[in-house]
């Protein structure tokens, strides 16, 4: 089984500032973390971080017949990408959306997640631990 964990825009950013919504912790520790978490679950991983909407939208389409679930932090285009969404639809990909921050106790904008209308689950306000959460439940979900 092979998943491919996506970040978005300014995940790359970790660490350098905000530690108190997104944690002290830096995008190479996260990506360790990750990597750690498959490996746990037993299944291969891939991860990808691009800035770039339509970058994003390539690489889930490129997904498509190779990837068995996807692992997706859509950051700022969460909120407004109506394309990352298509994407997920268009590929069928089972999926789960993490936020390391608590979507819904901050700004009104935030509140909203057009890529929750393609995933499974969405797993908001755990930290970078969300993502092992999101791993775990997806590869449980997929061996049922
Ligand atoms: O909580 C999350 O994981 C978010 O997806 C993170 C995004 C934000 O736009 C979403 O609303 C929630 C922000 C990504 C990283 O932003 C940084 C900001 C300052 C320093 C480092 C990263």
């Amino acid at each position: 089984m092979k998943f491919l964990i996506i970040n978005g825009p300014n995940l790359n950013m970790l660490g350098i500032r905000e530690p108190g919504i997104y944690g002290k912790q830096d995008f190479a520790y996260l990506l360790d973390y990750v990597k750690q978490a498959c490996d746990d679950a037993g299944v291969e991983c891939e991860t990808f971080q691009s800035n770039h909407e339509g970058a994003i939208v390539d690489r889930i389409q490129e997904a498509y017949g190779k990837i068995d679930g996807i692992v997706i932090n859509p950051a700022a285009y969460t909120h407004t990408s109506v394309a990352i969404l298509d994407a997920l639809k268009s590929v069928g990909i089972p999926t789960v959306e993490v936020h390391i921050s608590d979507i819904n106790s901050r700004e009104e904008f935030r509140k909203h997640s057009y890529v929750s209308l393609a995933a499974k689950k969405t797993i908001a306000g755990h930290g970078i631990p969300g993502y092992r959460e999101a791993i775990l439940w997806l590869a449980d979900e997929l061996r049922k």
